[in-house]
């Protein structure tokens, strides 16, 4: 259909007339976008057809990733490249007067996912449609995304991402696939034969039903699935349509707790129905998709001991954890084998990946909660608990102490980590320092019983939608300069090394970062009431907002910088603009405050006469996937400030590399993989290293209040947040801030590393005017950042946890 832009505008312009009923200059930008996409995954259709059947005749290991979150973004855009028809869609639209870009920008954000970690299993997604394996996505259909957020007056404000709103012109309903789930009721056991048998009764019926959404993979005819599942209610109104029956208002409750199943991702879970509802949610998941997964298996024909020789299923942190209870229920209770054979098969099947060693990442859930929504999974849980701590006893005779820390139910909760690690064959970390900090630290005890399980995964980005999307004159020019082969084969990035000094490939650098600073400038301009110089040094800090992530540091060195000013307005420093994205969640009151901060001094900077011409702060509302696309190919600091030891991994530290942006990072997470292959003249490196952070927690030596008193420059800006200055105006908005630092101690060592970090600013002032040098040291970054395209991680994750193979499709495409 699409062998040339002649068929292809044939195609487009019926497709408008036949389905609108509308002339193409009838036809609105979403008409015109919904044809479109429309179009594209009908186009993708054949392949995914034939690449189910594929995977069924070869009989290949599938891959099944869980996560709770998929922040997938748009997928015109990169369908398109994928299936190798872009260039000749965005020409043949140009012939009908149309811009792809203008199109792209209709689409709805699919934001189901909160950060880094929703982001990682989209990746994946794309790396493993075009490493050809069979992995699909299992996850929740949520009617509303991550929220959308709006700043007024300076403060977040959080509105419903209803982005089903459209119609969402990717997916596909799969009525026929859906399947029960129960929750709440009884369990009654009995011996039956010389077995127990265990009856679930009374308990409440719910459908998940799927909806599917192709997974293209790029250049190649494999299309797999990400399955998402959406609550319906099991009941209909009928009988009940009576509000005069009692059973009427029975039906509304019903029905409206269905619906909150798959409503909201990350519903308020501050309240007990809100954490209920949360653990409902993940059963939902697991059930479902462990249903559908076991049914597709049940076709092999093949005997459930060798469920672990064609089914890995992968868990993304420990949400999706109850598959290891769910799936032990369906073998013991459905399928009828033994307790041993049955852990040995789920055992040996599942894998999970940590993404997180701070504690609220650590889920629990109070027993009285799990028994009562699901109580058959409970009674597995607690079996499963008690063989565990049976074998620490035996390994560990009388050590109590080491037990209690250890066991999956303690202290009236379930322990979700520990559940996790009993029950898989793997657990990997997402960075060196992280797993060895997994390893020598947060999960050592379990390390000591379980050493061959614990591996190291270092996270990866799709260099297809980071780059080649995203950025496409940066892709080009690596094309020209070394061949093709990196698309396919991203480490060979580092070919460009050897250039990184040709000073004609310097300037195309040059040129292209100055384009694309230029585009986001005019984007800026055009969305907010401020003026951007787009030969300003572009400093970016882009990411959730939380404590460790120290978005406060940076502030605090902008109000640093404008001090400085204010004392010398002839002082030579670099002009800058600031750049932030960042989304708080609605209930983490520091985190907004901090939202406020910046705005704040953004509001003071910005409107100073002398100051502004130095220093622009911008707070670009609603970071997601999109936005990300337009802010790194313009970057040229990528921030990545962390508290040493608190982010596992970080993936924007790789996606700004990949776009040739300077990092100014502490020794944390992915951070330090990088500066071993850049080299320390290329980064920006400052502030304490994890073992400084963990000996200071550890003998409590630090003190902020001695650093705040004997450092004027930081008393000063401290004393801002609170005293009357530019900043606080009438309010006492930054009070919290100020005791968060003060008052309980520095829990994020902000003011210890303040000192380093300002020095290693003015390093980035003073080489950034060596513009030659930074260049060369723009290309290095690129040529090393092939080892964190997210086909690496995906082909070691093949290799080492899933031992899978890839599985060719050929057929039905046709490419430009
Ligand atoms: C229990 C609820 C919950 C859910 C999500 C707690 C915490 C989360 C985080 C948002 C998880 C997350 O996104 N972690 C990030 O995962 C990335 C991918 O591995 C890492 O690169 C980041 O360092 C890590 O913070």
């Amino acid at each position: 259909m699409f062998t040339n832009k002649t068929t292809f505008k044939q195609a487009f312009v019926d497709s408008i007339e036949n389905k609108l009923g509308k002339t193409l200059q009838e036809a609105s930008g979403l008409d015109i976008y919904n044809v479109l996409g429309h179009l594209i995954r009908e186009y993708i259709g054949k392949d995914w057809m034939h690449t189910n059947k594929e995977y069924e005749a070869q009989q290949e290991k599938q891959i099944y990733y869980f996560s709770m979150e998929f922040l997938i973004g748009r997928l015109l855009g990169n369908n398109l490249l994928n299936l190798g028809t872009l260039q000749l869609v965005r020409e043949a639209l140009q012939e009908l007067g149309l811009n792809l870009e203008e199109i792209e920008e209709q689409e709805h954000d699919a934001g189901l996912g909160n950060g880094g970690l929703g982001r990682l299993a989209a990746c994946f997604l794309d790396s493993l449609a075009t490493l050809q394996y069979p992995g699909h996505g299992c996850g929740i259909r949520y009617q509303y995304g991550l929220f959308e957020q709006k700043i007024i007056n300076g403060y977040q404000v959080e509105l419903p991402d209803y982005w089903l709103q459209k119609e969402y012109v990717w997916d596909i309903r799969r009525s026929d696939k859906k399947v029960g789930v129960r929750f709440g009721g009884h369990v009654i056991s009995r011996e039956l034969n010389g077995r127990m048998v265990y009856e679930h009764r009374d308990y409440e019926h719910v459908w998940a039903v799927p909806y599917d959404v192709p997974v293209v993979g790029y250049h190649y005819h494999n299309v797999n699935t990400l399955r998402l599942w959406s609550a319906e209610s099991s009941q209909e109104l009928g009988s009940y349509s009576n509000p005069a029956d009692q059973n009427y208002y029975k039906f509304l409750a019903y029905s409206r707790s269905v619906q909150s199943i798959s409503e909201f991702l990350y519903p308020d879970d501050s309240s007990y129905e809100g954490k209920q509802l949360r653990l409902k949610q993940q059963y939902f998941l697991c059930s479902a998709g462990l249903q559908s997964i076991l049914r597709t298996f049940d076709k092999s024909g093949l005997s459930y001991y060798h469920l672990p020789s064609k089914v890995a299923i992968h868990i993304n942190d420990t949400h999706p954890t109850l598959l290891i209870p769910e799936l032990m229920r369906i073998l013991i209770d459905d399928k009828n084998l033994g307790w041993e054979d049955a852990w040995d098969i789920t055992t040996q099947t599942i894998s999970y990946t940590n993404h997180t060693t701070l504690s609220e990442g650590l889920e629990k859930w109070p027993v009285h909660m799990v028994k009562e929504l699901l109580p058959r999974i409970y009674m597995i849980i607690e079996e499963i608990n008690e063989r565990f701590c049976h074998l620490l006893w035996n390994l560990y005779p009388g050590q109590f102490n080491r037990i209690a820390q250890m066991a999956i139910i303690a202290d009236d909760q379930v322990k979700m980590a520990h559940l996790a690690i009993v029950g898989s064959y793997s657990i990997n970390g997402v960075a060196e320092l992280h797993t060895q900090i997994l390893k020598e630290r947060e999960m050592k005890l379990f390390y000591e019983v379980f050493p061959q399980r614990f591996n190291n995964k270092t996270n990866g980005i799709t260099h297809r939608r980071w780059l080649m999307h995203a950025n496409p004159k940066l892709s080009n020019l690596i094309t020209e300069t070394i061949g093709h082969q990196w698309i396919a084969e991203p480490e060979q990035l580092i070919r460009l090394a050897p250039h990184a000094q040709d000073s004609s490939l310097q300037e195309e650098v040059a040129r292209i970062k100055q384009q694309n600073k230029r585009k986001l400038a005019t984007y800026i301009e055009r969305n907010y009431p401020i003026s951007i110089d787009p030969t300003s040094l572009f400093d970016v800090l882009a990411k959730r907002l939380h404590g460790y992530k120290r978005q406060l540091l940076s502030v605090l060195h902008i109000m640093h910088l404008y001090n400085q000013i204010t004392d010398n307005p002839s002082i030579d420093m670099l002009p800058r603009t600031f750049i932030f994205g960042a989304k708080a969640a609605p209930n983490y009151h520091l985190a907004k405050k901090v939202i406020k901060l910046i705005h704040s001094v953004a509001d003071t900077i910005n409107r100073d006469p002398i100051a502004s011409k130095l220093i622009k702060v911008v707070f670009l509302e609603n970071y997601g996937v999109s936005l990300a696309e337009k802010i790194m190919p313009a970057a040229e600091i990528s921030e990545q400030i962390s508290t040493a030891g608190k982010e596992a991994s970080g993936t924007s530290n790789m996606k700004f590399m990949m776009n040739g942006a300077l990092t100014i990072a502490t020794l944390d997470g992915a951070n330090i993989e990088m500066q071993n292959l850049v080299g320390q003249e290329a980064m920006f490196i400052f502030g304490l290293r994890s073992e400084e952070i963990a000996h200071y927690n550890q003998f409590g030596d630090y003190q902020a209040k001695l650093l705040y008193e004997s450092t004027p420059s930081i008393k000063r800006v401290m004393d801002q947040l609170i005293l009357n200055s530019p900043y606080t105006r009438a309010n006492n908005d930054f009070q919290d801030i100020y005791n968060s630092i003060l008052k309980t101690n520095d829990e994020f060592f902000v003011l210890k590393d303040f000192d380093s970090y300002a020095a290693a600013q003015q390093r980035i002032d003073a080489e950034y005017r060596q513009s030659r040098s930074w260049l060369e040291k723009s290309i290095i970054n690129i040529a090393h950042s092939g080892k964190f395209a997210s086909d690496r991680t995906i082909a070691e994750y093949a290799s080492e946890i899933w031992d899978t193979h890839p599985v060719p499709v050929h057929l039905a495409r046709v490419h430009s």
